[in-house]
């Protein structure tokens, strides 16, 4: 069913130069990725992500985090963008300033075409000495978690609950927050920080703040537009209305 988009945020949006996107886990949902809150499945069913995803739950139990992970990159890898995704990549094409800034660590937004996408919490996708930090490609498959050169465990290169974000990572999302005229909060639950502090900061820099999400969330009292449906029919739906704006 067809969300109802207020002619005034299409006007808005058509007006702006400088827009920036905070994704979370609800926008890679229409691609199959169950989000981070929705209950785990299979083996970890049992478990609460906030346990898994943090050093004190690697160091605890380090082939159950790896083999999760493992698990998930698996499952991101037979996916493909959706048409939230897209259309967010058209979205960038439109405007001089555009940032996409994502908790997400699954590159579903690289596949789909975005350009300046700013990860916050890592990818899944690369894999960690877990004692030097240091990035490694190939890693032998003998033991889970596997080894490091230096005989340390390998992690997956994403941020864990208690750990710092990417300082440049978090600086390139706090600057595009402060400087925006429209800021969209898409798919997140905005529960987890700093991230969910980025819309509020838009806020207080006078930008629009516009959330897309099914379900109301802790943002959604702040924001000045809120789109009540799935990102991967709304987004295609905003494309439409501006192209003609
Ligand atoms: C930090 C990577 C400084 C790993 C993730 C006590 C001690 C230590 C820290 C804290 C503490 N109290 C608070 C904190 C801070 C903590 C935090 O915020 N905790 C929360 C839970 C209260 N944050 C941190 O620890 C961060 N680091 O603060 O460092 C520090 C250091 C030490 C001590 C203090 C401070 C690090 C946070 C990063 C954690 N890593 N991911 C992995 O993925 O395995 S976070 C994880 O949650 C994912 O990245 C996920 O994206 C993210 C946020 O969740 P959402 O994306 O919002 O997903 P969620 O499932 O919640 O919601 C989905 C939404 O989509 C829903 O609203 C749903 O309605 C909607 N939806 C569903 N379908 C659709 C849809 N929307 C649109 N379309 C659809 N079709």
């Amino acid at each position: 069913m067809d969300v109802v988009i207020p002619q005034e945020l299409i006007e808005r949006l058509a007006a702006a130069r400088r827009v920036a996107v905070l994704t979370g886990a609800g926008i890679s949902a229409e691609s199959g990725i169950p989000t981070f809150r929705d209950a785990l499945t299979g083996l970890w069913a049992h478990y609460d992500p906030q346990e898994l995803a943090t050093p004190e739950g690697f160091a605890r139990n380090p082939k159950l985090v790896w083999e999760w992970y493992a698990e998930r990159r698996a499952r991101i890898a037979g996916v493909q963008p959706n048409p939230g995704h897209a259309a967010l990549a058209a979205l960038e094409k439109r405007y001089e300033h555009f940032t996409l800034v994502t908790q997400n660590i699954d590159s579903l937004h690289q596949r789909a075409g975005s350009r300046a996408v700013v990860e916050l919490h890592g990818n899944i996708a690369r894999v960690k000495c877990s004692r030097e930090e240091t990035i490694v490609s190939e890693y032998p498959d003998d033991e889970s978690p596997p080894r490091c050169p230096c005989g340390a465990w390998l992690r997956p290169d994403v941020v864990w609950f208690g750990e710092m974000l990417p300082a440049d990572a978090l600086a390139r999302a706090e600057t595009a927050a402060e400087h925006c005229e429209m800021f969209l909060s898409i798919g997140t639950s905005a529960q987890v920080y700093p991230a969910a502090e980025l819309p509020l900061r838009a806020l207080s820099a006078g930008a629009t703040v516009v959330e897309i999400n099914p379900e109301r969330t802790a943002l959604t009292r702040h924001a000045h537009f809120s789109l009540p449906g799935a990102a991967g029919v709304v987004l295609p739906q905003l494309l439409q209305r501006l192209a003609s704006a």
